[in-house]
């Protein structure tokens, strides 16, 4: 109401996004939509106070309630996900996984984590990003005939390569992590293990993927993807974490402040804690349930259209195609898609033979979808639609238009 008056231009950019959001299919498998009450936190007067430090040990004045609030979002932290030990304030997960390095090792130190072009997180020791220039970064990859993480290979190499620290998670792996594994390989050189689970949180907290907890010393995880949150971040540390090292959670904390950040977004910390409370809700299980269903009927489907699935389908929420037999590239499939109202992304696939700005690869998912209520029914008519505007250009208009109706009968939050 005040925004039009004061900034109509900015506001009437937000409606028009809120109708594109209301009549497209978003299927990019990080994003969410957040519930109003978790976007209510986010738009409080929390937004307006600085409150670095930590509950009783803060460093300004006026912090009547903001302990409180960052208590709570810890304590369902812990609860959800079954830790000791959890920081709520890093902005980003690549915040949380800074924090995480500059808490355990010196430059130039050995870390070890699958490759950008594998499925990894550039912040898992990418050449280009700060984890791949400040430290000494070994890569694993995929298998080149499977695409699955090839676990005697990553031993191999850790064996010979010896890294302090492993991060094992991914953007772009449509399968389980095998944790017990990885705790195998770390132990045999002592090194950290640390879970990235950002694209799985909401996936692990319902049992649907199996819970790094008592296999990995820290855990990062962003919480707006399967979460269903703000934008934020959080560094848990395990028992066996605090066993091998029982300052480990001193470290984290003295890391993220001062070490990288200043004052934390304390409204974000009190949208974070709103959303754990919906994930611990029995209902928040049946709905991460929910999302895997909808990812495996729409990786048959899809395979029903001769789509070439990596890894020949997927075990979680989202879904990662080779498009070479279909004679399009990931680029111009994305820009297609996103005219019909299907919103994907363009994604390298392991090996490819073409470069990431115009990669072999589309990756979608169903997060969203599945939080707009849609189910195995609603899976099937999109991957139709995904196939009938890839193999006939033709029919974009017609789809857009279906789309655009089919999207009223599923509201967002
Ligand atoms: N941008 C995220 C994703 O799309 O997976 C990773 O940081």
């Amino acid at each position: 109401m005040f925004l039009k008056k004061t900034d109509p231009k900015i506001f009437n950019l937000l409606k028009k996004e809120e109708e594109r959001q209301k009549t497209t299919l978003n299927m990019i498998p990080s994003e969410n939509y957040s519930s109003q009450a978790v976007r209510e936190a986010l738009g409080s007067v929390l937004t307006d106070k600085y409150a670095e430090g930590y509950p009783q040990k803060r460093y300004y004045a006026g912090l009547k309630y903001y302990d409180e609030i960052e208590n709570l979002c810890r304590e369902r932290a812990k609860k959800l996900f079954k830790v000791p030990y959890v920081n709520v304030q890093p902005y980003s997960g690549s915040s949380a996984n800074q924090a995480v390095y500059f808490a355990l090792l010196r430059p130039y130190e050995k870390i070890m984590g699958m490759g950008l072009p594998y499925g990894g997180h550039l912040t898992h020791g990418w050449k280009v990003n700060f984890s791949g220039k400040i430290f000494n970064s070994i890569q694993y990859k995929v298998d080149e005939k499977t695409k699955l993480i090839d676990y005697k290979e990553v031993e191999k190499l850790a064996l010979k390569e010896k890294p302090r620290l492993i991060f094992v998670g991914a953007t772009a792996y449509p399968r389980i992590f095998d944790w017990e594994k990885f705790s195998y390989i770390a132990k045999k050189i002592n090194a950290y293990l640390v879970a990235d689970i950002s694209h799985i949180a909401g996936l692990v907290v319902s049992n649907v993927h199996p819970s790094p907890v008592p296999f990995v010393d820290i855990i990062t995880t962003t919480t707006h993807k399967t979460l269903r949150g703000p934008r934020g971040a959080m560094i848990m540390v395990t028992e066996k974490g605090i066993k091998k090292d029982k300052d480990l959670p001193q470290k984290i904390d003295k890391s993220v402040f001062p070490g990288l950040q200043g004052g934390p977004h304390m409204n974000n910390i009190a949208a974070i804690a709103v959303c754990l409370k919906e994930a611990l809700n029995p209902s928040f299980k049946s709905y991460a349930k929910q999302i895997v269903k909808n990812c495996k009927i729409l990786a048959s489907e899809l395979k029903k259209y001769n789509f070439n699935l990596l890894t020949g389908g997927t075990d979680n929420h989202l879904i990662l195609i080779d498009l070479r037999n279909k004679n399009i590239s990931g680029k111009d499939a994305q820009n297609l898609l996103e005219e019909a109202g299907i919103i994907v992304n363009k994604n390298e696939i392991p090996y490819d033979p073409n470069p990431p700005f115009n990669p072999s690869g589309i990756r979608l998912g169903t997060p969203a979808l599945t939080t707009r209520k849609m189910k195995e029914k609603e899976m099937k008519k999109i991957a139709f639609w995904v196939n009938e505007v890839i193999s006939n250009k033709k029919s974009v208009k017609k789809i857009r238009k279906e789309i655009k109706n089919f999207c009223k009968k599923f509201p967002l939050p």
